[in-house]
């Protein structure tokens, strides 16, 4: 006998095809994605159905354009390297207490994924040598079953700073603005974990995201970090799926990301669909050499050592955030200086500013923080004695008494870690 013919397999849009009335269109935010993505405005793209992927994406392996005006940044953040696509904030356009999304810093590591154009059905997998049994959430489950929660987090390249490092360190040149302090709505990993059930061997977490290798090839890994386990079970550590009370954007991890507090920025993994409990320190691409990790003892600048540990926390900081480098302002008149401060698992407590290359400090005037790994903003108005040429200079220091040094301190392989303080120009006329 003849094998039955298979069935025709539907085409992509059938499924979606539209019914009079029936339809559903196409998410804003779903839209905005897309035409991300595509680097393009789509005019009827309100007449989307929902669920339908757009021809060129679905139909190519295109990667999704990148650049500042596609990922809806501002022209006057700084591109620091377009394959993988980062670019970093002038820190006067770090000045609003919650960082927009215009001007928050960019940093992949790979290919950005097209937008999932069913962000609901994202699946979310919890798996791990730890767990008591794998499981997989939807995304619309995480929203449902868990009780959602608003924080201000900072989120920080653990590279940030790095071309205050000499000898060189290779890497993306930072200066002071690889971070920004949005604020992210999402679930409590620790709900999910506690849920999933996690055995007493768990010692780290590791992600797994929906990018793709630079080279294209899904087969190739791309970045993989993680955070000890003590810091995923945080309750400020969050699954997160809305940035400033908007859908994540495509750029930054849309529709799920990891958030934790005080940690190197590559531990928050974008386009998250995988969380893995380890019962070891997680091995993932990026987890060993010289990447994300410091020497575990001061070595000299250039000197080369195989004792290298990961960084977990981020040192206290500060950046100057107003006025700009290079602005002019009226002698005679106070001049009023702003910034954000911030640390990792311990708090601000003071910040000090200096108009004459360090001599004397004046103490700055703090806010609160909204919570916890939320920055802290300082303002001061300084007399400037007379006419000319002056540096700003700001220093925070913790509530153990670190402060921040005023050169780098702990050259690394990898440059990671430089706290040293931000000075800015300014002349009184
Ligand atoms: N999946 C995935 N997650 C990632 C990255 C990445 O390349 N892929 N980059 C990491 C790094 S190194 C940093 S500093 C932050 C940057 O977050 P942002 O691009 O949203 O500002 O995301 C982290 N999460
Ligand atoms: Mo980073």
């Amino acid at each position: 006998m003849e094998k039955p013919e298979s069935p025709v397999p539907a085409v992509q849009f059938d499924t979606a095809t539209p019914q009079p009335g029936r339809r559903r269109f196409i998410h804003k935010s779903s839209l905005l994605a897309l035409s991300a993505a595509l680097g393009a405005q789509i005019p009827f793209g309100r007449f989307l159905p929902d669920g339908l992927i757009p021809v060129a994406l679905a139909a190519s392996d295109a990667p999704v354009p990148e650049s500042l005006a596609a990922f809806g940044k501002r022209p006057d953040l700084v591109i620091l390297g377009d394959r993988p696509f980062v670019a970093e904030t002038p820190a006067h356009l770090l000045d609003d207490d919650v960082t927009p999304i215009d001007k928050m810093f960019l940093r992949n590591n790979g290919l950005t994924p097209a937008p999932t154009p069913d962000p609901d059905a994202w699946v979310l997998r919890i798996d791990g040598e730890a767990v008591k049994a794998p499981r997989e959430y939807t995304l619309k489950e995480l929203k449902t079953r868990f009780t959602p929660v608003t924080l201000q987090i900072g989120i920080e390249c653990g590279g940030n700073g790095r071309a205050g490092f000499h000898p060189p360190a290779k890497g993306n040149q930072w200066t002071y603005g690889g971070v920004g302090f949005p604020e992210w709505t999402g679930i409590r990993l620790a709900d999910v974990l506690r849920e999933v059930g996690v055995t007493d061997q768990a010692i780290y977490i590791g992600y797994e995201g929906g990018d793709r290798h630079l080279s294209g090839d899904g087969a190739r890994p791309v970045i993989s970090r993680g955070c000890p386990i003590a810091k995923a079970m945080e309750k400020e550590t969050l699954l997160a799926w809305a940035m400033n009370g908007q859908p994540l954007p495509q750029a930054h991890g849309f529709p799920l990301r990891l958030i934790a507090g005080g940690v190197p920025g590559s531990v928050n993994g974008k386009w998250l669909n995988r969380i893995a409990v380890r019962n070891k320190v997680h091995d993932g691409t990026k987890m060993g050499g010289y990447d994300y990790r410091i020497a575990c003892t001061p070595i000299a600048p250039g000197e080369v050592s195989d004792n290298y540990c990961i960084l977990e926390a981020m040192p206290v900081k500060s950046l100057i955030t107003f006025p700009q480098s290079g602005s002019q302002h009226a002698f005679g008149k106070e001049v009023e200086i702003r910034g954000q401060a911030w640390t990792a698992e311990r708090s601000i407590r003071s910040v000090e500013v200096s108009y004459d290359f360090g001599q004397t400090w004046k103490t700055a005037r703090l806010d609160k923080p909204r919570n916890r790994y939320a920055p802290t903003r300082f303002h001061i108005a300084l007399a400037l004695p007379q006419k000319g040429y002056y540096e700003i200079w700001a220093r925070a220091t913790d509530s153990s008494g670190l402060t921040q040094p005023i050169v780098a301190p702990g050259w690394n392989t990898g440059g990671y870690g430089n706290n040293q303080i931000h000075r800015i120009a300014i002349r009184t006329v």
